[in-house]
C-alpha cells in the first residue's frame, strides 16, 4: 500500500507537469498570428484589435521617411486565407479609413494600396508613395481581410512613422520569414485543430489537478 502510494506521488506531478507544459507551450505560441508586418517595423505584434492590432501606444522610435518617399511596405501571412490586404496611412496616427468591404474599392488616399491574396504566396509587399506633407505621428496600417471568416474578418498591423526632411526612403529589409504558425480561427474546414489541442491539454491539466487534490485530501 505504502509502496504504491510512493509510486503515485512521484508519477502524478510528472504527468501534471507535462500536461501543463503542453498547455503553456500551446498558449504561448502565436496561435492568433495570421499576418505579420515586417517593414517598416511593426508597432504591436497583436492583431485583433482595430485599428492597429493591439493596445500598445504610438511607437517611441518611429522610422523617419522623406516627404514623398517611395516606401516598400512588406508583410507576410502566417495563416493563409482567401481575401486581400489593404495598406492605409493615418496622418495623425489615430484616424484610419473604415474597415473595407468585399470587394474593396480602388485605393484612394489615405488608402495607399489594395493587394490581392495570391494562393501559395506568403510574402507580400506594396510599393507606396508617402505624401509630401510632413507629419510627426503618422501610422501605416496593413489590414488582412479574410473571406469566408467568422466576423470580424479583419486583422490589423501598424507601423508608426514620421515624415520629415532628411528622412529615409528605405523601410529596411524584412526579417527572414518563419514557417506557418498554424492555429487558425473559425474558418470552415480549416484550422481549429490547435484550439482543440489546447482545449484538450487544458482539460487534461485541470483533471490531473483535481485528481491530485483529491488524492492529497484522501491521504490525510
Ligand atoms: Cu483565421
Amino acid at each position: 500500500m505504502r509502496a504504491s502510494t510512493t509510486t503515485r506521488t512521484t508519477r502524478r506531478p510528472c504527468a501534471l507537469g507535462a500536461a501543463l507544459g503542453l498547455a503553456l507551450a500551446l498558449a504561448a505560441r502565436p496561435a492568433g498570428a495570421h499576418i505579420t508586418l515586417d517593414a517598416p517595423p511593426v508597432r504591436d505584434p497583436s492583431m485583433k484589435t482595430a485599428p492597429c492590432g493591439g493596445l500598445l501606444p504610438f511607437s517611441s522610435s518611429p522610422m523617419t521617411f522623406a516627404p514623398g518617399a517611395p516606401v516598400m511596405v512588406r508583410w507576410h501571412e502566417t495563416v493563409p486565407h482567401p481575401g486581400y490586404f489593404r495598406v492605409a496611412l493615418s496622418m495623425d496616427g489615430t484616424t484610419f479609413p473604415a474597415d473595407p468591404p468585399d470587394p474593396p474599392p480602388a485605393a484612394v488616399f489615405p488608402v495607399l494600396a489594395i493587394v490581392p491574396k495570391v494562393d501559395g504566396t506568403t510574402s507580400y509587399s506594396a510599393a507606396v508613395t508617402l505624401p509630401t506633407t510632413p507629419c510627426a505621428r503618422c501610422t501605416l496600417q496593413v489590414i488582412q481581410y479574410m473571406q469566408q471568416h467568422a466576423p470580424p474578418p479583419y486583422y490589423y498591423q501598424c507601423a508608426d512613422i514620421t515624415i520629415a526632411a532628411g528622412g529615409s526612403d528605405d523601410a529596411g529589409s524584412p526579417p527572414a520569414t518563419g514557417g506557418s504558425s498554424g492555429g487558425c480561427c473559425a474558418v470552415a474546414g480549416a484550422g481549429g485543430a490547435s484550439e482543440g489541442a489546447l482545449a484538450a491539454a487544458a482539460l487534461l491539466a485541470a483533471a490531473l489537478v483535481r485528481r491530485r487534490a483529491r488524492t492529497t485530501l484522501g491521504r490525510r
